[in-house]
Formats: C-alpha cells, structure tokens, sequence
C-alpha cells in the first residue's frame, strides 16, 4: 500500500508541474506584439458591431454557439444570475486549457472566493454571483474558437461553447 502511494505521489507532481509550464508558455506566447492572438484581440466601445448579451445560469450559458464573421468587434455582455463564480473566456482550444490549469492552481492556494481570482486577462471576465460585466473583443481571423467558463469543474460540467469565425468574403 505504503509503496503505491509513493510511486503515484512524483507522478502527480510532475503532471502540475507540466501544466504550469504549459500555462507560462500559452502567456507567453499571447504577450508577442500588440496582444493579438490567432483568436483576436481586445476591442474599443467605439469599433463594436454588435452586442451580444448572455446569460449564466446554473452550470450553462444561456449561448450555444455564436457565429462571427472575421473583423467583427463583438460586445459581450454576461450577466451571472446563478448564485456561484463563473468566468467567461475566449480562446482556442490551448488556451482555454492553460487558463483552466491557472485557475485551478489559483484555487487550489487561495480557495474558492478568492479576490486573486480577479485576473486580467484580456479575453476574460471573472463574474462573482449576481455581477454583470463586459467584455470587447475583435475577431480578427476566421478560425474555430471556443468560448469557456474555466472554474473548477464548470467546464468539464459543459460551460463551453464553439466560435466560428468566417472568412470575410465568403
Ligand atoms: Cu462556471
């Protein structure tokens, strides 16, 4: 029994530790140039096209899927009306892993609550029970992104979503 444990307790270790790295190097990745990201980059009230507002309720978003065309500024505007912290983030699939990997780290030395959970990344929005908050964003490339609550266990619960953004003269 003693001998199971010791043997699954490094690999443990070096699987958080992987996934540490992986996060450092998604950041690092989405700090080159002027935070533009193969997922877009944060937008101005005065470029936006269209506002999109959205629900949280329970453990879903009251959005399935959104389609965009490549070049639209989207206003989201996410109202949190169960009665638990969610977040709303954009991003491919890496980066919604890596951002999933932080919050749990997050959660894991801080606790559930925490003030330090009100990170500041530009693709997402931390909302505390009842907050409504928004977020400005440019598709700036067609591709297939993902929207994604990344507390603990919310997206594995099904807080997640696909964003297709079209090429513009399609
Ligand atoms: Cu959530």
């Amino acid at each position: 029994m003693v001998k199971t444990v010791t043997r699954i307790l490094p690999l443990a270790a070096a699987i958080g530790a992987a996934l540490l790295l992986g996060a450092v190097a998604a950041r690092a990745d989405a700090g080159h140039g002027n935070g533009s990201v193969p997922f877009g980059k944060p937008g101005h009230a005065a470029q936006v096209d269209r506002t999109i507002e959205l629900d949280v309720d329970g453990m879903s978003y009251s959005m399935e899927k959104l389609d965009v065309k490549a070049g639209e500024t989207i206003r989201f505007v996410i109202r949190n009306e169960s009665e638990i912290e969610h977040d709303f983030t954009i991003g491919d699939k890496a980066t919604q892993k890596s951002h999933r990997a932080e919050m749990a780290e997050m959660m894991e030395h801080m606790g559930p609550g925490s003030a330090t959970m009100e990170h500041d990344d530009p693709n997402a929005v931390f909302l505390e029970a009842g907050q409504t908050r928004e977020l400005i964003w440019i598709f700036d490339k067609a591709g297939n992104f993902e929207f994604a609550c990344n507390v603990p266990g919310h997206y594995e619960a099904g807080m997640h979503g696909p964003i297709t953004v079209g090429d513009n003269d399609a």
